[in-house]
């Protein structure tokens, strides 16, 4: 079996006690085939020469690099948070479309290319994970590598015309079909990078996933990522989350707890979800005094400007609802702005009546899933799922919303807090298997198996 070297902005710590469940997979497949995990290590430096950092834990090396201070700004900063962000997740009007950042991507994916390529050995396999590095593969494909690579987008692959609106469009499509494989989230996604190819770049499609443009061939499929289904099950049972459950439980003798858990990133639609519930407690006053918005809205990006925005219109928005609809022993919304430990959230989806996921357009959503496999399978709670999320694709028996709509969404709330039990374990028992089935390790496993898989492509090479 090839040696496997996954590539990430940030390289998990092999020291955390509760790592999410991409960390938990990727970790696995590396100790499975013995690999090296590289990227950034958090930390920039004003010297000329970015300095590598090497561990060693059990058989899986990571080699962690820093980013000169002016490419780290208009990498991380810049291009990444200030236009690949918004951009791909259909923000035209929140991309700072500054000319200056595309050098500093460029840069920092060369420096990438330039510091991994020795370290490769003849077989190795290399996974590319995310936006932040979708110039990796040219860029070691021009230093001479040629192990296979492939890449995954976690966040959504736009409309052609959205994704025009990024003036390296072309360059960017040209770097994603020098992978041998490109993963993406859904298969709406695989259809905008279709309809691109075909339509804008005058390329082929082909069955099988078979693509060719600009001299270039690849495969593109959908690679729907999942979660760690058994183990966030189970951190349920741990005491941290049985004592978050038996407070929740105490307070809400109700159980009438609708939970969001987002970080505070302007995808998720927290505003318009804040709007929804107050419309809920306006229009349906029979859920005054019994239901309960706990969202958690943990801190992120703080130094780019859009999430600060949103940090101040969330707040301005609990305020408001609960000075207009709170009573001295009620308050409607308790917005936590803080990071809790993955057992506290699962301890707070058991607990939770409904689970309000609403992103206005996401990659996949985690959280969706992770409130299905906390719930109790002889009470479930109900999940209300915005169509914008990669997740609604395969969750059909989640409720699923307009999050732009908030009258719909308010009264799809009520549904949800009315629904009988016979209905919740049934949508629940169907929504639980298809996310145990399709949990992170298939899909680690789908994908790298499909990345292994010698490229036949069904047509004639392109002419150089
Ligand atoms: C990107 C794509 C895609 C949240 N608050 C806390 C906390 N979390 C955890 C959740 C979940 C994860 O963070 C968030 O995952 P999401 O999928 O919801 O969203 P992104 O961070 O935007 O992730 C997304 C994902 O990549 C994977 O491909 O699904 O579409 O945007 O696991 O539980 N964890 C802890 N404390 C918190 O306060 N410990």
């Amino acid at each position: 079996m090839s040696r496997l070297v996954i590539v990430s902005n940030r390289v998990a710590d092999p020291h955390d006690t509760a790592p999410g469940g991409l960390a938990v997979a990727l970790e696995e497949a590396l100790q499975r085939q013995g690999g090296l995990w590289f990227g950034w290590s958090g930390a920039v430096t004003d010297s000329d020469t970015p300095q590598m950092h090497c561990e060693q834990w059990h058989d899986v090396t990571r080699v962690t690099t820093e980013l000169r201070r002016q490419d780290h700004d208009s990498h991380y900063a810049g291009y990444c948070n200030n236009m690949l962000w918004p951009v791909f997740h259909n923000r035209l009007d929140l991309a700072a479309f500054d000319a200056g950042y595309w050098d500093g991507y460029r840069r920092v994916n060369q420096q990438f290319a330039r510091q991994l390529l020795p370290l490769l050995q003849e077989d190795d396999v290399v996974w590319v994970h995310d936006y932040h590095l979708i110039g990796l593969a040219a860029e070691l494909r021009a230093l001479g590598c040629r192990q296979r690579i492939g890449f995954f987008l976690h966040i959504p692959f736009p409309p052609p015309v959205i994704f025009m609106a990024l003036p390296q469009h072309e360059a960017l499509m040209q770097s994603l079909m020098t992978y041998d494989l490109v993963g993406l989230q859904s298969k709406q996604d695989l259809r905008h990078f279709s309809s691109y190819v075909v339509d804008q770049a005058r390329g082929q499609a082909r069955p099988g996933g078979h693509f060719q443009a600009f001299g270039k061939r690849t495969r593109c499929e959908s690679f729907p990522i999942g979660i760690d289904a058994q183990a966030f099950a189970s951190l349920t049972t741990t005491s941290e989350a049985l004592q978050v459950h038996a407070t929740m439980q105490r307070e809400y003798s109700q159980r009438r707890l609708v939970l969001g858990i987002d970080r505070l990133d302007y995808s998720k639609g927290l505003p318009e979800r804040i709007c929804a519930f107050r419309d809920l407690l306006a229009r349906h006053p029979q859920h005054r005094r019994s239901a309960t918005l706990v969202q958690i809205g943990s801190p992120t990006r703080e130094s780019v400007q859009a999430y600060a925005e949103i940090r101040a219109r969330l707040e301005t928005l609990c305020g408001a609802i609960n000075g207009d609809f709170g009573e001295l022993d009620w308050m409607p919304v308790r917005y936590i702005h803080q990071v809790l430990t993955r057992a506290h959230l699962a301890g707070l989806c058991r607990a939770a009546a409904v689970g309000l996921v609403t992103p206005l357009r996401d990659g996949m959503n985690l959280v969706a899933k992770e409130f299905v496999a906390a719930q109790d399978p002889d009470d479930p709670g109900v999940l209300v799922l915005s169509r914008f999320a990669g997740a609604a694709e395969q969750l059909h028996e989640a409720l699923l919303v307009n999050p732009y709509d908030i009258h719909t969404t308010a009264n799809t709330i009520d549904q949800a807090l009315q629904m009988p039990l016979d209905e919740r374990l049934d949508r629940h028992r169907r929504l639980l298997a298809r996310i145990q089935a399709q949990d992170v390790h298939w899909w680690c496993k789908r994908f790298l198996a499909a990345l292994a898989r010698p490229t036949t492509f069904g047509m004639p090479p392109p002419a150089r």
